[in-house]
């Protein structure tokens, strides 16, 4: 009868086993951080020049393709440009939390019919071609609207349809005149119970499935509010668009965004927290005690949780 052989056997078993768990525990993933796949605030170089700052093709920061700004020029009743979100909303004395560090946020206008949209894709690579927000990761954004006649807001798309806002719509942010801050996914609009601020809003939303969302609204030193749900349209949502759609006349009315970022998935990076680990040596030290007659495969049955 032929007897099975490996390399763990005999007196020296043991020390032969402690070495394989070793180079387990060595090839354990390390420890990384959610990973910022893209970024781009208004303190970007690319927003530094003449008069309007903020232009058509502008490509700040890093992991999106460049601005499509419409109209561009701007004109009377609607455009773009660079300035304190400070200015809106109340007069001219709101908070001006979402300001960059040089003092400023991108701004659009729009008045008299005007509407105002400023498009940009995903690119994490840089090679001209979409990508897309990853399930598990999220799309941050700061938004400080001031007085409102109509609709501000941005769109999370599939595609990006520089010639229309709501092309490829996946989820819609808005707020309009006279109510709460609204969602528009597959359910239609929801009420996010968040109301009206010239304050400005930090905005995340993260995607939970192919077509599944949670969303957070937190108004600058507020509360945080969560809603999850369904996206509306189908296909990868790989651009935004941010827009002014007829809000008003004068600084008051002005709409801001800044620091525009997308993150992959941090817990897909995660390793087993210490407790686990410890679990998983004195289970495998168990197992070798017990078994150290079998062949290598028990330990292999070990890790799967077998
Ligand atoms: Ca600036
Ligand atoms: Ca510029
Ligand atoms: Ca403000
Ligand atoms: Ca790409």
């Amino acid at each position: 009868m032929l007897k099975t052989r490996n390399s763990c056997t005999g007196t020296i078993a043991y020390r032969c086993w402690l070495l394989i768990i070793m180079a387990l525990l060595v090839s354990l993933p390390a420890t990384l951080p959610a990973a910022v796949l893209a970024h781009d605030a208004s303190n970007d170089g690319a927003y530094d020049d003449a008069f309007p700052q903020w232009d058509d093709g502008d490509n700040g920061g890093f992991g999106f393709t460049a601005w499509t700004l419409s109209p561009f020029p701007g004109t009377a009743n609607a455009g773009f440009f660079t300035g304190d979100a400070g200015q809106n909303g109340t007069g001219g004395s709101s908070g001006g939390a979402i300001n960059a560090t040089d003092g400023d946020a991108w701004g659009l206008y729009a008045n008299g019919g005007g509407l105002a949209v400023a498009y940009r894709g995903f690119d994490f690579n840089s090679d001209a071609t979409l990508d897309a927000l990853p399930v598990g990761g999220a799309f941050y954004i700061l938004m400080d609207n001031g007085w409102n006649d109509a609709n501000v807001g941005f769109v999370l798309r599939s595609g990006n349809d520089t010639g229309n806002k709501n092309g490829g719509q996946r989820l819609e942010f808005r707020h309009t005149a006279g109510g709460n801050y609204l969602i528009n996914d597959n359910s239609g609009d929801v009420d996010t119970g968040v109301g009206w601020t010239a304050d400005g809003l930090s905005l995340v939303l993260t995607l939970t499935g192919t077509d599944a969302y949670s969303m957070s609204i937190t108004p600058i030193g507020g509360m945080t509010t969560v809603i999850q749900g369904n996206l509306g349209g189908s296909g990868a949502i790989n651009s935004f668009a941010l827009y002014n759609e007829n809000a008003g006349s004068g600084q008051n009315y002005d709409l801001f965004f800044n620091n525009v970022s997308v993150q992959d998935d941090a817990s897909s990076s995660a390793v087993p927290e210490p407790g686990v680990i410890v679990l998983l040596i004195g289970g495998l030290l168990l197992a070798v005690h017990g078994r150290r007659s079998r062949p290598p495969i028990s330990v292999v049955a070990a890790l799967r949780g077998s």
